[in-house]
């Protein structure tokens, strides 16, 4: 709080200052996160400086470059005060937008800096965006300023298509507004998907128009348990979802900034919130609760029971038509087999499917798979793909569908040499609810749990296995991290949680491993805390140099 105040009355001095003297000259610094493939600076050539008369120029009527423009316009206004005017017409110093640069890497982009222009050239309007990330976070300051950008020419492209970070508004209610500053921070770390964990035991969050108890009742809990499944509860009701025209609001927030939502509906398990509010969908007819604690619930959707199917067919019509991206992620993850094992109607099921016990699964493991597998042909038949977590490689992956690969590498492993395509987010490196370092007591949240998982251990995560050929390579579309959110009940903390782990995560997906230097990203993590202090982002402390600390980190995270 004492910061703020400070941080407040001293911009206001520098505005002042500014309206009676000239801006203050900064020079941009292109060894930014992640770094670019190539930086060729000319040290010989004069550069560009950016001033109140720079324009940005975007000719292209694509709305995606026009979006691009803005979006540019808004940063280098927010960083120097003054924000550039777009135009169509090239005319005088200008930044120009394009987007016709030849490469099979369709997010790769060009850089190039001259005393009279900035172009900015990307292979699609996403490769533009992330070279105005780049450029973005050249600069080192903020304040009332003009940017000297030495000449230079840089060529950048991310390694991996898929570069994702998870977040779970399930566990915990996160306003829309602040799911939009969670995508604005996976943006500037060039994370093109954003997996949404969006319902789970202890909450509905989305709105489904055929079913709205699920909201009206699966959203709300009385309390919550305290600590790690203390046998204490709070006083605080909590609860909160998303409407479908909030939904709409934040998909279309998420592609202006190139990055595709991809929500998860989990099931069979994980769906106590739905039980809940439609008691006829589990084993024993309920009934049953929000839930109020953490864990694995043995209470699932029943598998014999024809309307379930119905029901999350139905469900996944109104997903599919809020979410316009490729893949639906349909969990699978820990789902306990107690209940199936005694409902006649599974069991039914079972028989009348021939499914049998084998040395690889079990009857009841290969009940979920025909569960999964008729969820994805449902979603098939829409155009769309499946992502589930590993679990659904248990009795007999559905064809098609992709591994997430979160119990270590195993099951996205296996996946890749059977020639189906996995995403790696193994909880030993990649779990951003877990602790960052061993340090507990240190940490702002007592609950704070998990192996510790430092920023250092981050960066060093390799997502390919070093035996791997490149055919089975090619099936490792990229990395995730995940963070869920039992012990995580703010925004602040939230953020807290993921800054600066997601930079250290933005250069296993986007940079060449060979490259890859921790020392030298410690080096340049204090010019992006620089930014997320000028976007008033939480973060953690524990890797930076102690005159980069944010004071405020402990104290907000605690509120
Ligand atoms: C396991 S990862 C879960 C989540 C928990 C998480 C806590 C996965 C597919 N399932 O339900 O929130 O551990 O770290």
């Amino acid at each position: 709080m004492k910061k703020l105040r400070i941080t407040t009355i001293l911009g206001a001095a520098m505005l002042l200052a500014a309206s009676c003297s000239n801006k203050t000259e900064v020079i941009a610094n292109y060894d930014v996160i992640p770094l670019p493939d190539k930086i060729e600076v000319d040290s010989a050539a004069m550069g560009f400086m950016l001033d109140s008369g720079t324009k940005i120029v975007v000719a292209s009527a694509d709305s995606a470059m026009t979006r691009n423009a803005e979006l540019l316009s808004e940063y280098l206004g927010q960083l120097t005060g003054t924000t550039p005017e777009i135009t169509a017409k090239e005319t005088g110093k200008a930044i120009v937008l394009s987007d016709d640069l030849a490469s099979d890497n369709k997010e790769a982009y060009e850089l190039t800096v001259s005393s009279e222009k900035i172009t900015i050239n990307g292979a699609s309007p996403a490769g533009t965006f992330y070279g105005i990330q780049t450029l973005r976070k050249s600069i080192p300051q903020t304040g009332d300023l003009k940017v000297l950008f030495p000449a230079a020419t840089i060529t950048d492209a991310p390694r991996f298509a898929y570069r994702g970070a998870h977040f779970d508004t399930a566990r915990h209610f996160f306003p829309a507004d602040s799911v939009k500053v969670l995508i604005d921070m996976m943006a500037m770390h060039n994370i093109n998907r954003f997996h949404w964990h969006i319902t789970d035991d202890q909450g509905w969050r989305i709105e489904i128009g055929k079913y709205p108890e699920l909201v009206a009742k699966g959203s709300t809990r009385p309390n919550t348990v305290i600590g790690h499944n203390t046998e204490e509860y709070d006083t605080i009701p909590h609860g909160g979802y998303y409407t479908k025209e909030q939904i709409r609001d934040i998909v279309r927030y998420a592609a202006d900034r190139h990055i595709t939502i991809i929500p998860e509906i989990d099931m069979p398990g994980h769906m106590l919130a739905a039980l809940a509010a439609y008691p006829e969908l589990g084993c024993t007819g309920g009934p049953y609760e929000v839930w109020r604690k953490w864990g694995i619930s043995d209470d699932v959707l029943c598998a014999g029971n024809d309307s379930v199917y119905a029901f999350v067919n139905d469900v996944l019509d109104e997903i599919v038509e809020l979410f316009p991206g490729e893949y639906v992620h349909l969990g699978g993850d820990e789902c306990p087999k107690t209940r199936w094992k005694e409902c006649a109607k599974c069991q039914a099921r079972i028989k009348a499917l021939g499914l049998k016990t084998d040395k690889h699964s079990t009857a009841e493991q290969k009940l979920q798979s025909y569960f999964m597998t008729r969820a994805a042909e449902h979603l098939a038949a829409k155009g769309r793909k499946v992502i589930g977590w590993d679990e659904i490689m248990e009795g007999g992956l559905t064809p098609g569908s992709v591994i997430m690969s979160w119990r270590g590498e195993v099951g996205g492993r296996a996946a890749a040499e059977a020639g189906h395509d996995a995403i790696m987010t193994p909880y030993q490196y990649l779990y951003f609810d877990f602790v960052q370092s061993a340090d507990r007591d240190a940490e702002p949240l007592a609950a704070s749990w998990g192996d510790p998982t430092p920023v250092e251990k981050v960066y060093n995560y390799e997502p390919v296995p070093a035996e791997f050929t490149p055919e089975q390579a090619a099936h490792i579309l990229g990395a995730q991290a995940n963070t869920w959110t039992e012990y995580i009940p703010t925004t602040s903390y939230a953020q807290y949680m993921m800054l600066p782990r997601l930079a250290a995560l933005s250069e296993v997906q986007w940079r060449d491993p060979a490259k890859k230097d921790y020392q030298d990203f410690l080096r340049r993590l204090p010019q992006l805390v620089n930014l997320y202090d000028a976007n008033h982002y939480n973060y953690a402390t524990h890797v930076l140099p102690s005159s980069a600390e944010s004071t405020d980190s402990a104290t907000t995270a605690s509120k």
